[in-house]
């Protein structure tokens, strides 16, 4: 009913990618019973927020989770970049603590370890993944973050140096009270270091299957500078990094402590988002009109396919994926399968149109003729690890920005 951040009534619904299931609600059974929930997207015109139509149960998608961090190389070597980037910013590795909300199976942790850090702790709620990451030597509080993950952090060991969270925040209702607990955690002059995908990069290359009931908020850098500063707090840098389809990482401090002067690339950020069209409500009706266009681009690839009997199979059983495939109707008649290497998908049924997943091993001995790069934020990795596939003859379907076959 309300803006997340600046609480107007008045929100502009752009999006409407109908009923879906949850992105990473696999199934065992491909007749087991799913439930869909609605799929829209509203901006505020006043501060610009992004944000779904409806909020889903965070207890139902993320206490027992599918997805694993670390299985992309790409993410392992930005994991080890990001923490170089935070030793730059005055975090000494001897001595400080590390925390990481969401930390999954414990792949930026092990980037802080790497680097030299030997006080970490990650706080993850889903208790299959945490349990990876205890087995692998990342300690983990296996709770959602909030007061009580603080308190007992504080308890265990203390106030944070450097509190991290890659791809968390905009899975998050009340980032209120996540960021005060963050705020909490932290020492005087910690940082709070956090990754959250740009709507930037959402919207002017086309990521509309990016959006999914785990995303509840796409942001902009205007909604979260006035976030912070409502929670006293103050971001004093911002990069644009490449990983996910384009991230935004802010770096921030205590509005009390401010010990880090206020770097230019925030006012450049904001200065590039004011003349690029996204503080106007017509370029989101653009974004939507686009959207249309690649479903009916996808579902023509896929008529032609049919008619020269050639045979696909899609890599990467990503959320994603599940919004594209689902809002286009593409299924098992139109994909045979999808590998994954993350062992907890494997052998499971894609959510809503139920396309079998299955291990990569042993793909090079089947016949196909496109691979469909459902994991298209990783296409460099994919490609170069299937430089076979291109060897022998086939070609790549990648679905965005726009449909094309290389
Ligand atoms: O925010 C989120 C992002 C960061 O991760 C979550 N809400 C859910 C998830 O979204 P996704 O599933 O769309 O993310 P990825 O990282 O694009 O998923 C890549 C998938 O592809 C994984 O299932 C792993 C798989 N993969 C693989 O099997 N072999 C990927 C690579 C690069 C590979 O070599
Ligand atoms: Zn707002």
């Amino acid at each position: 009913m309300n803006c997340r951040v600046c609480h107007s009534p008045d929100l502009h619904r752009y999006l409407d990618l109908g009923k879906t299931p949850l992105a990473n609600a696999l199934l065992s059974d491909p007749n087991q019973k799913e439930s869909f929930f609605p799929l829209e997207v509203l901006v505020c015109p006043n501060c610009f927020l992004s944000q779904l139509s409806i909020v889903v149960d965070p207890k139902i998608m993320f206490s027992h989770y599918a997805y694993r961090s670390s299985i992309s190389k790409t993410f392992q070597a930005h994991c080890r970049e990001m923490a170089r980037a935070c030793k730059h910013w005055g975090v000494a590795a001897s001595g400080a603590l590390v925390v990481d909300i969401a930390s999954n199976d414990g792949c930026l942790l092990r980037s802080f370890q790497q680097e030299g850090f030997q006080r970490v702790m990650g706080v993850e709620p889903a208790v299959n993944i945490a349990s990876i990451a205890m087995q692998a030597g990342i300690p983990t509080v296996n709770k959602f973050w909030g007061i009580e993950s603080v308190q007992e952090i504080l308890n265990r060991e203390g106030p944070a140096s450097l509190v991290t969270a890659t791809n968390v925040f905009a899975h998050v209702d009340d980032i209120g009270a996540f960021v005060d607990g963050v705020e909490l955690l932290l020492e005087e002059d910690g940082i709070f270091v956090l990754e959250v995908p740009y709507a930037f990069d959402l919207i002017s290359h086309q990521e509309w299957d990016t959006i999914y009931h785990e995303h509840l908020s796409y942001f902009l850098l205007k909604p979260l500078v006035q976030h912070f500063e409502i929670h006293r707090l103050n971001v004093f840098h911002v990069e644009r990094v490449p990983i996910h389809g384009g991230s935004l990482r802010l770096y921030v401090q205590k509005s009390s402590s401010r010990k880090r002067e206020v770097q230019i690339s925030v006012k450049n950020i904001l200065e590039t988002e004011a003349k690029s069209g996204l503080y106007d409500l017509a370029t989101y009706n653009g974004f939507a009109q686009k959207v249309l266009e690649t479903r009916k681009a996808l579902r023509h690839f896929f008529e032609e396919t049919a008619l020269a009997g050639k045979k696909v199979v899609g890599f990467g059983a990503t959320a994603k994926g599940n919004t594209l495939l689902n809002y286009c109707g593409i299924g098992p008649e139109q994909i045979s399968f999808i590998v994954d290497d993350t062992p907890e998908k494997q052998n499971l049924f894609t959510p809503g149109v139920h396309i079998p997943i299955r291990s990569a091993q042993g793909l090079q001995e089947i016949p196909f003729d496109y691979l469909f790069l459902l994991a298209w934020n990783f296409k460099e990795e994919i490609m170069d690890k299937t430089r076979w596939f291109k060897q022998r003859g086939g070609s790549y379907l990648i679905p965005i920005p726009e449909v094309r076959v290389i």
